[in-house]
């Protein structure tokens, strides 16, 4: 059974985010860049909801941040996730936005902060990276990864590969889920065969939907039994397994925090306490 209310808030305009300038360099590189960036004010609410400021950065916090090659979906997954929206016009994503829903899943509630950037060339090797040149993106402190390709073009799958790789080998992952999510299944071609081409049109069109049949299944394989990582398929247009790409997410982030291995020791905080909860907040049932 799924169910999703969507009032989900976000970040006023995050550039006031950046007015945090300090010079003492090597003390800021010690220092929790989602802290520093806490005190760039306020929310814009969106629907209505009082503008209230989101929770605050606890360790509680579940921070996703969804990377990914230019124009794969990862604005239209997060809106339609949030908001149930789904725009056909593509509008470059050219700052940060974060999204703070609230999601029960096993009976557990977690406040999640969704995190969408703009296309960064390269992960962050370091804390001077970071904050060189992705200041308060969080890239480096999140708690899990969505990491989105397209579906219809799976060269764009290149971008996760090497972005995984500069992950894993800068940052210890081992309790950093991640899934890859491959968006925009409704192009696949297999779903849209044209009744109005001739033969030798539909014959080009099988092979070049063979050529990249086979170029998926070497992906899953590759993200399922190398990466060993979460692998969903979904459309953020026709908003098909986009519950499920989060659902996926939240069972990994609920196995590792309820076997110890997960972001404090301390369990989160149960639904049935109704912690957290306030008029404001969104809540998504999603197991
Ligand atoms: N057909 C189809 N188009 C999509 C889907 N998801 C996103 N798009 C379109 O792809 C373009 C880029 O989407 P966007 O979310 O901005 O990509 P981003 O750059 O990764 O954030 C937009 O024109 C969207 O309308 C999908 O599932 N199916
Ligand atoms: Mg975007």
């Amino acid at each position: 059974m799924n169910r999703l209310d969507n009032t989900s808030k976000r970040d006023k305009d995050d550039d006031d985010n950046e007015k945090g300038n300090c010079t003492k360099q090597n003390k800021i590189l010690e220092l929790d860049l989602d802290y520093l960036e806490r005190g760039g004010g306020g929310t814009l609410t969106v629907g209505g909801a009082p503008s209230v400021e989101p929770s605050p950065d606890s360790l509680d916090l579940v921070k996703v941040v969804l990377l990914g090659a230019p124009a794969v979906g990862k604005t239209s997954i997060i809106q339609q996730f949030v908001w149930s929206d789904f725009s056909e016009e593509y509008v470059p994503t050219d700052r940060k936005h974060t999204f703070y829903p609230s999601v029960i899943i096993n009976e557990h509630l977690y406040e999640v902060k969704i995190t969408d950037v703009p296309v960064i060339p390269y992960f962050p090797i370091n804390s001077y990276y970071e904050w060189a040149h992705y200041r308060f993106y969080g890239l480096r402190n999140a708690t899990a990864y969505i990491l989105v390709f397209d579906l219809s073009n799976v060269e764009t799958f290149q971008y996760i590969r090497t972005l995984r790789d500069q992950m894993v080998e800068s940052r210890d992952m081992r309790n950093v889920p991640v899934l890859v999510v491959g968006n925009k299944q409704d192009l696949l071609c297999s779903n849209t065969p044209s009744a109005a081409s001739g033969l030798q049109q539909l014959a080009i069109a099988e092979s070049a939907c063979g050529d990249s049949r086979e170029k998926r299944r070497n992906i899953v394989n590759l993200v399922r039994k190398h990466w060993k990582c979460g692998y969903v398929e979904c459309s953020a247009k026709y908003n098909w397994r986009v519950i499920a790409v989060f659902k996926e997410l939240m069972e990994m982030i609920d196995a590792l925090e309820w076997s110890g291995g997960g972001r404090s020791a301390e369990p989160p905080p149960d639904s049935s306490t109704g912690a957290g909860g306030g008029s404001h907040e969104t809540r998504c049932v999603i197991a």
